[in-house]
């Protein structure tokens, strides 16, 4: 993207490559500026939002994607959150892709990012009707062959990271809107016992992780729900371990169920624990501030309804990022579902998550765009560095911004804005295609500077 916008007529593939060098040589370098980039984010909460969860006993997570977890998304994911979920490593159709042939790269890759951040990993998951291996859902099986490939693929992958996750969605997905038995693989040839048979042999291969059951549909109190707890009533009767049970919580804008907190609670009540596994909260496309205000009241309802509830363990977001969502693929015209819009800004949600855990933010002013400058990566003689002009109640149609470098830094090329630089002042305006900023929308452009000895970040204004 980058290339192809670029105003620069000059490649320098020599100093591109010799640069990628140096910047692996100063991967330290690299990580502070990535921090620092993230402090100066505009409106942050005043303490990241794992600490504030953590004060209040619960866990908040997010939905990660291995090969993202570097520069200002692993920042992020590791900054703010306690508790990771790989949103598809750890499926079976992703570790067992061939029978008998282990893929395990991402899967270890984020157990191991979780490790060095000091998080949580949520397990997700072994038993679903959906993204198993073609060798598994073409084949034909005996019930006792069945059975035998779910035993082992359980206890092959709990045993893989046993005493390192916290929680794993054992089950996903095991019913119907009305209640009923989702058909299934496992349903249709081992019968509803599947799902205690899959929690007995997982509690068997990692006695202390938490074993859940996750589904969607059920975050208010309705037939689905319904079935759900009548399912952990008489698990729990017989003795199967079961520790908790999963709400999916992939909601729309304006429809947080009245009885969510409700429904925590009856489970909660059962004698297990609730986590809210998968939240996002998608409108209709484009935003705009009155639907980002409704979200961020929407994701307010959800994190309170958690707090309310001792036996509510946590929050899990199915993605912190709108750049890395599963909405916009599956709903057509849906999507800014997430607390981080796509360019890495918190949208209002954000505060409002960081509202509910007891956190202060600094409230953007209302009806202003403002300007953040950030530095994206750094190496021994040069950075790289972005400005996000962000609208919130306001909008514009050209854009110039300025600052002044406080130690000698000098602009070497710009891309997605005209930059000028005269002494120590730098002056960039929008280019011919992006001057326009909607209201709720941002606009980033990116430059390449040089610098020595330190490298502070400049005040930037709009002008
Ligand atoms: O986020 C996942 C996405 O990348 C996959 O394409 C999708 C395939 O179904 O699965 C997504 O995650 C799902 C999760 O595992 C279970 N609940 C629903 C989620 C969204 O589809």
């Amino acid at each position: 993207m980058r290339t192809s916008r670029t105003r620069s007529t000059r490649t320098r593939p020599l100093r591109g490559s010799l640069r990628r060098r140096v910047a692996a040589l100063f991967a330290g370098a690299v990580t502070v500026a990535a921090l620092l980039a993230a402090g100066t984010t505009a409106h942050a909460a005043d303490a990241p939002l794992r600490d504030l969860a953590a004060a209040k006993g619960k866990v908040i997570g997010t939905a990660v994607t291995g090969s993202k977890l570097t520069g200002t998304y692993g920042t992020i994911a590791g900054g703010q959150f306690n508790s990771l979920t790989p949103g598809n490593a750890m499926k079976w159709g992703t570790v067992e892709p061939t029978r008998g042939s282990f893929n395990w790269a991402e899967a270890d890759q984020i157990v191991a990012f979780a490790q060095a951040h000091n998080q949580q990993v949520r397990g997700h998951t072994l038993v679903w009707h959906s993204q198993n291996p073609s060798w598994l859902t073409n084949g034909t099986w005996t019930t006792a062959e069945l059975s035998a490939l779910l035993q082992d693929h359980i206890t092959t992958e709990v045993t893989r990271y046993k005493g390192k996750l916290a929680a794993w969605d054992v089950v996903n997905e095991p019913f119907n809107e009305d209640g009923t038995y989702r058909s299934t693989l496992w349903y249709n040839g081992l019968g509803a016992d599947y799902i205690a048979q899959a929690l007995t042999w997982a509690h068997a291969a990692d006695p202390s992780a938490k074993l859940y059951i996750n589904d969607y549909n059920v975050e208010g109190v309705n037939a689905k729900s319904t079935a759900l707890y009548n399912l952990v009533k008489s698990l729990k009767a017989r003795g199967v371990p079961i520790d908790g049970v999963g709400l999916q919580a992939h909601l729309i804008l304006g429809q947080v169920p009245g009885t969510l907190q409700q429904n925590i609670q009856r489970f909660a009540d059962l004698g297990v624990d609730v986590a809210v596994t998968e939240l996002d909260i998608r409108m209709q496309l484009p935003s705009d501030s009155t639907k980002l205000a409704q979200q961020a009241a929407d994701y307010k309802a959800v994190f309170d309804a958690c707090v309310a509830v001792t036996r509510c363990y946590g929050v899990t977001v199915w993605g912190f990022t709108d750049s890395d969502s599963w909405i916009p693929d599956v709903f057509s015209g849906y999507g800014a579902a997430t607390p981080y819009d796509e360019n890495y800004a918190p949208k209002p949600a954000y505060g409002a998550i960081a509202a509910s855990l007891g956190g202060t933010t600094t409230p953007p002013p209302t009806g202003a765009c403002t300007v953040t400058y950030s530095v994206q990566t750094q190496w021994n003689t040069g950075f790289t560095g972005q400005v996000r002009i962000a609208c919130s109640g306001a909008a514009l149609s050209s854009w110039k911004v300025n600052w002044t470098y406080g130690a000698g830094q000098q602009i070497t090329q710009a891309w997605n804005a005209t930059c000028t630089q005269s002494g120590a002042a730098v002056s960039c305006a929008n280019a011919s295609y992006n001057g326009s900023v909607p209201d709720g929308g941002s606009v980033t452009f990116g430059f390449n500077a040089s610098w020595s000895g330190s490298n502070p970040v400049p005040t930037v204004t709009l002008g």
